[in-house]
């Protein structure tokens, strides 16, 4: 009887004072002479945390029941989930209730809510879309599992000290994580190393068994995932990496009790740090265990469901259960899936690879070469031998379709063979997720198509059924409802509540962007959010920001070819406009600029010095004034673009065509009303589609003409033959941004006026400047800026992540939502 359920927990301001109180005083041993608010968050989200429980064992009981309905699995070694209270509390339908609660309390929410640390278990976009994806699941109602890794070590925290980038490590887990629950019950062991043996069953029928294998265990811990108030809480799965008993054992009898200890550590390293490359690949042994890691303990964790349920028949396997490959850094999960079901559960090849090709599903997320993953096959095999054999055997099982398909054609095998050969042989894993699985995806139609035409090519004439496009999104209740409540207010009076579930509805804004009424309001929620950045900015970071001026930002990793560089080009260019006398009919503009460099790219990291050393020399300028000013956002991260988004006006989009598979940062922009400046590129070409020309600031080559120009780029003339741009370079050139750190920026200037520039940053320099133009036109008259500001929101029911989750599911996935009660 004492297991019995519970009466479901109060949702009233005085429930969750009770439990407040008893949280704090009890589970936390706090009393009032603790001064800190992070106590505070603490015993709220414990009170919050156990009525998801209660409806996470709901979801659990209704998913078990429907045992008949399929099941998707979210494979991502990134899930960038920012902060939690605030959102479990939008979703939960008690963030008005728990304000009041705390309100009585004398608690500031605002400073609770403050004290949580990000949970930045990933780089940027891509790890951001596997959460917002999970969040979108759960409001639909779908059956699905995140699985990813649960890291002690997040993405790095981002010091500027003298300008540069110096990387903190971000122990996120130090003072423990309230919203994670372990699941010891469902430790998986994984392999590594040994050797591969043939044995011989009693019925004459021969398997392959992996031994001397240094095993390790995969530990799972579960982070419940609300829907929006629809009372499915469905589970994030994190992976971490601990030691197994007898591994202790052994080394301990040999009588090297350090050793011990030290051998410990290093199978727990396995999940400690996220690998901080956002576009190239990390070619490190620990990175493959990491993905083999997450691969293994998640494939094993839905088999061995399947097979407490089923025993060893698989008939049913591909019609029940389907992993979407986030990237290829999980795509070792096609080799492991045929290990698990041929070695372990004794399925024919045939069988088994049936069952493969149907249930794996893999998305790219990148035109960049360099950022396509190719493991070294004599690493595989000494880490992972029997995987390498697998490859091998179904690289020659696709080779043989190739050759049936092409007969003759021993370009093209080699081109398509999962097998790099050259001084060293490689496996491309990017091939291996294409040949494993039914579904391949781009993340926007630019990107798609491209992949089809070009990366992808070769496997596209093949199997063109398999590709498809699904353009990425966000969820409107973190990027609209949560971080921007005084807009998603007024938006609900004006149109109703139904845009947080069904964004598309936000069309129903249109017509009043002509409603002169509402024009004035939807200004002054913009110029709120604005003051609110202000007040922010100078009370955190001492910066001082002009609220008239036009807030013109680019948010997102530092890297060449999303062109931060273009931006502070134009900004010199503005600067050397003030210093000539030329401000007619001025704009006053604050243009903020924030990223991560990946650690080891030496010129992002000189890109980062470049903006702080041309901001230092602009704002102490006293002919600037308020005309101008450029700010580096230190540390960018989830919580950060929280704030920043509601006060943007200008959205900087502005990578080379052809290079930026979607973006992300555009979508969460547009739905706050900022106006966006952008490249056709990614997903800004479905933005402009949706909004139209007249909304959005269009400029530079498109990517055909990028491929075309590369032939015969001269950037060193184009400078020559525009005055303006000629003046900015000879600024840098004379080291008027370095005057006491001679030479630095030379890299930035060869990089600029080098004919194989691939980002053509030069050539799209005349075009930005005009369009920039553009915008200050628009944005002296407020009443236009606010109409097409009201416009771009009322176009972005699009890049909602419901709508590309349920693309997702109608077209890849098929999943039934179960409704629970
Ligand atoms: O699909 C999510 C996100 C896209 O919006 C970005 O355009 C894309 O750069 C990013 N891709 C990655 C993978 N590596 N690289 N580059 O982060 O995915």
């Amino acid at each position: 009887a004492t297991l019995t359920p519970l009466p479901l927990l109060g949702m009233e301001p005085k429930h969750l004072v009770a439990d407040f109180r008893r949280n704090y005083n009890y589970r936390l041993g706090r009393d009032d002479q603790s001064q800190s608010p992070y106590y505070a968050y603490e015993a709220l989200s414990f009170a919050i945390n156990d009525r998801l429980i209660e409806r996470w064992k709901k979801t659990h009981n209704a998913y078990g029941r429907k045992d008949c309905c399929k099941k998707a699995y979210y494979l991502s070694m990134e899930f960038l989930m920012g902060r939690t209270l605030s959102n479990a509390m939008l979703n939960l339908g008690v963030d008005d209730v728990a304000k009041k609660a705390m309100y009585n309390l004398g608690l500031e929410m605002e400073e609770l809510l403050e004290s949580e640390p990000d949970a930045g278990l990933g780089n940027g976009g891509l790890g951001r879309l596997a959460a917002c994806f999970i969040d979108s699941c759960a409001t639909l109602r779908l059956p699905v599992t995140g699985y990813g890794l649960r890291y002690e070590y997040g993405m790095f925290s981002q010091l500027v000290t003298n300008g540069e980038q110096v990387e903190q490590p971000d122990h996120w887990l130090r003072n423990g994580n309230i919203w994670e629950l372990e699941r010891p019950e469902y430790i998986q062991r994984i392999k590594f190393g040994g050797r591969t043996e043939i044995h011989t069953d009693e019925d004459g029928k021969t398997r392959v068994c992996w031994v001397d294998t240094h095993d390790i265990l995969a530990v799972p811990f579960d982070t419940p995932i609300p829907g929006y108030r629809n009372g499915t809480v469905n589970t994030l799965r994190l992976w971490k990496a601990e030691a197994t008993e007898e591994f202790d054992l052994q080394e301990f009898n040999a009588g090297d009790y350090a050793e011990a200890v030290a051998a410990k550590n290093s199978a727990e390293n396995i999940t400690m740090v996220l690998y901080p490359n956002d576009a190239n690949e990390n070619g490190k042994v620990l990175r493959l265990r990491q993905q083999y890691l997450l691969a293994s303990a998640s494939l094993q964790d839905v088999i061995g469901i399947w097979v407490s349920r089923h025993g060893n028949d698989f008939s049913e396997f591909a019609a029940k259960n389907c992993f979407q490959l986030n990237d290829t850094h999980p795509s070792i999960a096609v080799a492991e899936l045929m290990r698990l079901l041929i070695d372990v559960h004794g399925l024919s090849w045939d069988d088994a690879w049936a069952i493969t090709q149907n249930t794996m599903a893999y998305t790219n997320h990148t035109l960049l070469p360099e950022a396509l993953e190719r493991w070294s096959v004599n690493l595989f095999r000494q880490l992972l031998p029997r995987l390498m054999e697998i490859i091998f055997e179904i690289n020659a099982h696709f080779l043989e379709e190739v050759s049936a398909h092409w007969p003759g054609d021993h370009e093209r095998l080699a081109r398509m063979s999962l097998v790099e050969e050259g001084h060293e042989q490689h496996f491309r894993m990017a091939y291996l997720a294409i040949v494993g699985s039914y579904s391949v995806n781009g993340v926007a139609e630019l990107h798609s198509k491209l992949l089809q035409q070009g990366l992808f090519r070769d496997f596209y004439e093949l199997w063109p059924q398999k590709f498809n496009n699904k353009t990425n999104g966000v969820t409107p209740r973190r990027w609209l409802a949560a971080c921007n409540p005084e807009l998603a207010e007024l938006i609900t009076e004006t149109i109703g509540d139904g845009w947080i579930t069904d964004l598309s509805l936000l069309k129903k804004l249109e017509p009043f962007a002509e409603d002169q009424a509402f024009r004035k309001r939807w200004q002054q929620v913009q110029e709120n959010a604005k003051q609110r950045l202000v007040d922010y900015k100078k009370r955190e970071h001492g910066i001082e920001l002009n609220i008239n001026a036009l807030f013109d930002v680019q948010v997102k990793r530092i890297h060449e070819y999303k062109r931060q560089l273009l931006n502070v080009l134009h900004v010199i260019h503005l600067y050397d406009r003030i210093k000539r006398g030329d401000t007619a009919n001025w704009t006053d503009r604050c243009v903020l600029i924030g990223g991560k460099a990946a650690p080891g790219y030496f010129m992002a990291k000189r890109i980062i010095k470049f903006i702080n050393n041309v901001a230092h020399v602009i704002n102490n300028d006293p002919d600037v004034g308020n005309k101008l000013k450029l700010v580096f956002l230190a540390n960018y991260r989830v919580s950060a673009m929280e704030r920043i988004c509601p006060g943007a006006d200008l959205s900087e989009q502005i990578s080379t065509a052809g290079k930026e598979a979607s973006g992300t940062g555009n979508m969460k922009f547009m739905m706050n009303g900022a106006l966006t400046i952008g490249t056709l590129d990614g997903a800004n070409i479905e933005i402009r589609e949706e909004v139209g020309d007249d909304n959005f600031f269009l400029f530079g080559l498109t990517e055909d003409q990028v491929q075309e120009l590369s032939h015969h780029y001269d950037p060193v003339s184009v400078i020559h033959q525009d005055e303006d741009l000629q003046r900015v370079i000879n600024l840098i050139e004379c080291g008027h941004f370095n005057q006491f750190e001679p030479g630095i920026f030379d890299i930035i200037l060869d990089s600029l006026k080098n004919p194989h520039d691939p980002w053509m940053t030069i050539a799209d320099f005349r075009s930005f400047v005009d369009a920039q133009k553009r915008v200050e036109v628009a944005f002296q008259d407020k009443d236009r800026w606010n109409r097409m500001s009201i416009l771009n929101c009322a176009a972005s029911g699009k890049f909602s992540t419901d709508r590309t989750i349920n693309d997702y599911n109608n077209d890849i996935w098929k999943l039934t939502p179960v409704i629970v009660n």
